[in-house]
């Protein structure tokens, strides 16, 4: 019988051409074995990849062992032409020590650098931009490196994918992208997911070269793919390529193919990749079915033997401690102190910008990203000059585009690369939250990779700036593990703060009061030094009330304590957030067992509330009255000037503070 499909000849010698078929095989194997265990419910999910093997297996093939791919859910057969061994794989799926994320994360949710791949977050589209970020590490070493990065169709109606492409268009980097269009998207199928003709055509829309390649002619993907890979290396840009295939089986296995037409199961099944090219490698001689049995045997005893490491190894266990420890990278924190006893005073934003500068002269390895950074200056002003001293490759104009460039720069952190990201205001981190909490967060933990990445968010109301420029929104992050807040409230601190956010390599939030930045000033060391996260100033001593606070709640409370010398408080700067200095708040509320606890953001779900709770489950024998909490009101943040006022907790406070004193 001949193949249905017709593949070029005089392209690939024998030796190539086996080579392929071997490395389609494996997976397929694999798949096959990996169906009946889950029949036997011995693994938990699969999504099968059974008639997409020539694109996974092609596109790797083309790459060179230190180039990165980052594929998705159905590309195992990334993972076997990597070579990564099975057993890890089996181990990994079940959840055992062996495999990539201690028992943490399922499936191909993992990375590993040992292989060069880096695998997927459910929410499918960041990976795109992280593949932009890896690229970026490349162009700025000057390396002559390619990236590859697997999305399917469904995944091209995410933003992500258009803020990826993008970003890659506009820094020329050399990122393959490669949808794997399939048919369906869940149940989905492309007529719901895009209307225009082929996905390849988008490419002219982001200034990207384009091409539309049968995903099913392992001979067309390896040379086609191969030529463009060497031509992008050569001269480095994004190029986009849509591989026409299809589905063979369920989203996931349990999910079944009701909803597709039997004609076009009927249709795809003649295309299958393994079997046309089994076809013609016989007709052609170049293959036997002798050898090919003998192969597909020597791949079943490997599947076997490696399935038995697996299924030996215990089921995994762990301790609450190492779970804990895991979250972060270990960062052994060493103070720098100022070389010499030279001070200046400055601004609060002066200080940002000294700590950023004087960082991004002694991390050689350290990039800056944000919208108008570079010829602007920044928004506010604070990356002036830096575009001079340090040059386009360092300091870097980015499009609109938050989650895109937060991906980047986890994409960086993985290629060895520093960054800082000045989000213009914090209140957009909202369009990149989803690669903050769900990439950079949890990215440690899955698969032991640091995201080196600090984001400064110009924060805060007082301003009189409306709802969407106003906003101190720590607490959508200091709820979710893995990720460091800080906040700080004089330019002494923010200068020391800056520096170890830059140096500590877990991702970082660094917020920074906009209302602080040209109303407060202090003497501040002119050399660089950093300062400890994780420890509270005590800006003033006393017995009778422990005030709690951080950020321009702390200039509130000082203003206050000022006019009303009566009142005898600790006040505690709490500095940063997260890690959170409970030792200092505790010892504090000991002494003086009244506690009042400021914060900015409207009441509910805000930090004070934890410490609050922290509190009474700790201090509650020392109380001698219940904790109160000062916050903002439960509404939007107001523009005019009055409206502002009285949203903010800065009048309420002063009435509650005194309402305490005498409780
Ligand atoms: C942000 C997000 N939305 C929805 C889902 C659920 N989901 C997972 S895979 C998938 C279909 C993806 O289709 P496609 O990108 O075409 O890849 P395929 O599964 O066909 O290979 C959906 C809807 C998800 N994981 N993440």
């Amino acid at each position: 019988m001949l193949p249905e499909i017709s593949y070029p000849s005089n392209t690939l010698d024998s030796n190539q051409l086996t080579q392929l078929f071997f490395k389609m095989l494996k997976p397929r194997l694999i798949e096959e074995k990996m169906l009946i265990l889950l029949r036997q419910g011995r693994i938990s999910k699969w999504f099968s990849g059974i008639g997409q093997e020539a694109i996974s297996v092609g596109v790797t093939s083309c790459l060179f062992p230190d180039e990165y791919v980052l594929p998705m859910h159905r590309n195992l057969g990334v993972f076997t032409t990597k070579e990564v061994p099975l057993h890890r794989l089996f181990s990994q799926w079940q959840g055992k020590k062996s495999g990539f994320t201690k028992g943490r994360d399922r499936s191909f949710h993992f990375g590993t650098q040992e292989y060069k791949i880096i695998g997927m977050i459910s929410h499918l589209g960041p990976q795109l931009g992280v593949a932009d970020g890896i690229a970026l590490a490349h162009q700025f070493r000057k390396e002559k490196k390619i990236t590859a990065v697997f999305t399917g169709e469904g995944g091209t109606s995410e933003g992500d994918f258009h803020e990826a492409l993008n970003i890659a268009s506009v820094w020329d980097l050399p990122v393959l992208f490669c949808i794997e269009n399939n048919g369906y998207g869940l149940s989905t199928p492309t007529a719901e997911q895009y209307r225009c003709e082929n996905l390849a055509d988008r490419g002219a829309g982001y200034g990207i070269e384009s091409h539309i390649i049968d995903g099913n002619n392992i001979i067309e993907v390896y040379t086609k793919v191969n030529e463009i890979a060497e031509s992008m290396r050569e001269n480095p840009r994004p190029v986009l390529i849509e591989f026409k295939t299809f589905r063979m089986r369920g989203h996931e296995e349990a999910s079944g193919t009701k909803y597709v037409p039997q004609e076009l199961m009927d249709f795809w099944e003649k295309k299958d990749p393994i079997e046309n090219f089994k076809k013609y490698l016989l007709s052609e001689g170049i293959l036997t079915e002798e050898k090919i049995t003998h192969q597909e045997d020597l791949i079943r005893a490997e599947i076997s033997a490696h399935l038995k490491m697996a299924d030996d190894e215990e089921v995994i266990s762990s301790t609450v401690e190492n779970e804990i420890k895991d979250v972060y990278q270990h960062f052994n924190f060493t103070p720098t102190l100022p070389k010499t006893s030279q001070k200046e005073e400055v601004r609060f934003i002066d200080a940002i910008s000294q700590g950023l500068k004087q960082s991004m002269q002694r991390h050689e390895n350290l990039i800056l990203m944000g919208q108008d950074v570079a010829d602007y200056g920044g928004v506010f002003k604070i990356t002036e000059g830096f575009l001079e001293e340090f040059g386009r490759e360092r300091i870097k104009n980015t499009p609109i585009c938050e989650s895109g460039i937060v991906s980047t720069a986890m994409g960086l952190s993985i290629n060895g690369v520093k960054s800082v990201v000045e989000l213009q205001f914090s209140d957009f981190v909202s369009s990149g939250f989803n690669p903050i909490v769900n990439y950079l967060a949890k990215v440690h933990y899955r698969w032991n990779q640091n995201a080196d990445v600090v984001l400064r968010m110009p924060c805060g109301a007082g301003v009189g700036a409306g709802p969407f420029h106003s906003q101190t929104n720590e607490a959508w992050f200091t709820k979710t593990p893995g990720l460091k807040v800080v906040y700080p409230a004089f330019p002494y601190d923010a200068k020391g703060l800056m520096a170890t956010a830059i140096e500590d390599p877990n991702p970082v939030l660094f917020f920074e009061h906009k209302a602080l930045y040209r109303s407060i000033r202090q003497e501040v060391p002119v050399d660089y030094y950093s300062l400890p996260f994780g420890k509270a100033a005590q800006l003033r001593k006393g017995d009778k009330i422990s005030i709690i606070t951080y950020g321009a709640g702390v200039h509130w409370a000082i203003e206050v304590l000022n006019k009303n010398s009566h009142i005898h408080a600790d006040l505690l700067d709490l500095r940063s957030l997260q890690p959170l200095d409970k030792e200092a708040i505790f010892n504090s509320v000991k002494k003086t067992g009244k506690v009042i606890i400021l914060q900015e953001d409207s009441l509910f779900g805000g930090i004070a509330s934890d410490i609050s709770a922290m509190i009474s489950e700790e201090c509650f024998e020392y109380l001698d009255a219940p904790v109160k909490r000062v916050g903002s009101l439960e509404t939007p943040i107001p523009f005019s000037k009055n409206l502002e006022d009285q949203y903010l907790a800065k009048a309420e406070f002063e009435t509650e503070l005194e309402k305490l004193i005498v409780y």
